[in-house]
């Protein structure tokens, strides 16, 4: 149990009005503090309505009161929940009566961390707690319950288990130095090795894919001024997001639409067309252009299909990051008397589209889509979880561990050293070998009240 005295108090349901809001209470004073607000006795887990009271027995609301005694509760702490009426004022009054009977307000995602300090959930699933409760689609949304129902961590222990069995193996061989060899060919951990090499590739590439409907992908519209950036952006965001004009030279700042294609959230940017220019404000908006393309995983170039001078061209391609892809719009095929489709010549792929008729648009969204599936590898959509860099990051360095550890083969030392590099790796992502640091970076993210 999570040796902190403390009893903490949030609200628990979003800011705003509502039908009814919550006001959650954990710690081992929840009781005692419920017992102060509504002066019921309660039993576990039994709705008790009641009316709520403060200091000056004032009444503040009625709602219903529930209690969930350690350990079967959400932190593992005694918890008590008042569900009042959804308005701001009154959960306010609510929360105030229980931090002047001793609670002390919570911070963000400290209930889930207690959580995970007592072991009810571990620290991927606790992370996916936050990325169920924020994620912008429905295919995010399985994958973070797919997380939290524990499908990421299965995979990540009993990867653990394979790896510390081998890691035992392979120590014990230390203990025998003159049978070293010997006992690395009897014990073939040559094949487990590369076992466990094929198991981490696996969960990396569904990892990647997790990440991808977590963090979505960066899309920019470039292109010289008055190609058609802002109007492809409009229909694409099924919404007037840019202002179009005429005037070449319209979009200064740059503007951000989330949208999503097939639940793949997808951030686009629409930013100032590329050309010399002495307007200060218009400089000013290519500089950031120049950021924009630099940050993006897709870049959509867009050119005039009746006027291509390709003069920005191998500016762009020099700046685009590594990884980029690229895809090039040709704009304006109704002035061409031109139809919509999809060219792909010598590897540069290029879309011809009419941005003012909305022509060609669902073949921009395949395309985008094609190239987020070419990267993501992974088919199989029930076995989805969700990830986060850190993860990835993890999963890497065992690899990289395993890796060495295969090449040193003949030096079981060695090969003991990087099975403990790639141990020690792998417990940070349940959470086992973490620093205070990680922890609070990663809870400070929730919302309070979670
Ligand atoms: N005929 C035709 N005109 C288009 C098409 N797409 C955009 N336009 C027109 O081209 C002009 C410029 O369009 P915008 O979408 O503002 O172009 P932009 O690339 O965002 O321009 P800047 O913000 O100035 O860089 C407007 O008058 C649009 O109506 C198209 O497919 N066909
Ligand atoms: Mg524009």
């Amino acid at each position: 149990m999570l040796n902190d005295s403390s009893t903490i108090a949030a609200i628990s349901t979003a800011k705003g009005v509502g039908g009814i809001g919550v006001v959650r209470v954990s710690g081992k004073h929840a009781l005692k503090i419920a017992k102060n607000i509504c002066n019921v006795d309660l039993s576990p887990r039994v709705a008790e309505f009641t009316s709520f009271k403060d200091k000056k027995n004032v009444t503040l609301d009625q709602g219903i009161v529930i209690y969930f005694p350690a350990p079967a509760s959400f932190t593992g702490e005694d918890i008590v929940e008042f569900q009042g009426h959804g308005g701001v004022v009154v959960l306010n009054l609510i929360l105030n009566a229980c931090l002047s009977f001793g609670a002390s307000l919570a911070e963000p995602g400290e209930f889930t961390k207690r959580a995970f300090l007592n072991n009810k959930l571990d620290l991927s699933q606790a992370e996916s707690v936050a990325d169920l409760i924020n994620a912008s689609t429905e295919a995010a949304a399985k994958s973070a319950i797919n997380s939290l129902r524990g499908v990421f961590s299965i995979k990540i222990n009993s990867l653990l288990k394979n790896l510390t069995d081998l890691r035992m193996f392979v120590e014990a061989c230390l203990d025998f130095p003159e049978e070293d060899i010997n006992f690395i060919d009897q014990g073939k951990v040559d094949k487990k090795l590369k076992n466990l090499n094929n198991d981490v590739s696996e969960i990396l590439n569904s990892a990647r894919h997790g990440q991808l409907l977590r963090d979505g992908v960066k899309v920019a519209l470039i292109g010289q001024p008055n190609v058609g950036k802002s109007s492809l952006m409009n229909q694409l965001a099924k919404e007037s997001k840019a202002i179009v004009t005429e005037i070449p030279g319209t979009t200064r700042d740059p503007i951000k639409s989330d949208i999503s294609i097939q639940g793949i959230p997808i951030h686009l940017t629409d930013t100032a067309g590329l050309r010399d220019t002495e307007d200060i404000v218009e400089k000013l908006g290519i500089e950031k252009t120049w950021e924009s393309i630099k940050e993006a995983d897709i870049t959509l170039i867009l050119v005039d299909v009746t006027d291509n001078d390709g003069r920005y061209e191998d500016k762009i391609k020099k700046e685009l990051p590594k990884g980029n892809k690229t895809i090039i719009i040709k704009n304006k095929i109704d002035l061409l008397k031109q139809k919509a489709r999809v060219d792909e010549q010598h590897n540069v792929l290029q879309i011809f589209i009419s941005a003012i008729n909305g022509d060609g648009i669902k073949l921009v969204e395949k395309e985008i889509l094609k190239i987020v599936r070419r990267e993501e590898h992974s088919s199989n959509q029930e076995d989805l979880f969700m990830a986060r860099t850190r993860h990835i990051e993890a999963l890497e360095k065992v690899k990289h561990a395993l890796n060495k550890a295969v090449f040193n083969l003949q030096a079981p030392e060695l090969v003991a050293e990087e099975l403990m590099i790639a141990q020690k790796s792998l417990s940070k992502i349940t959470g086992e070998f973490s620093s205070d640091d990680l922890l609070g970076q990663i809870f400070g993210q929730f919302c309070i009240g979670k």
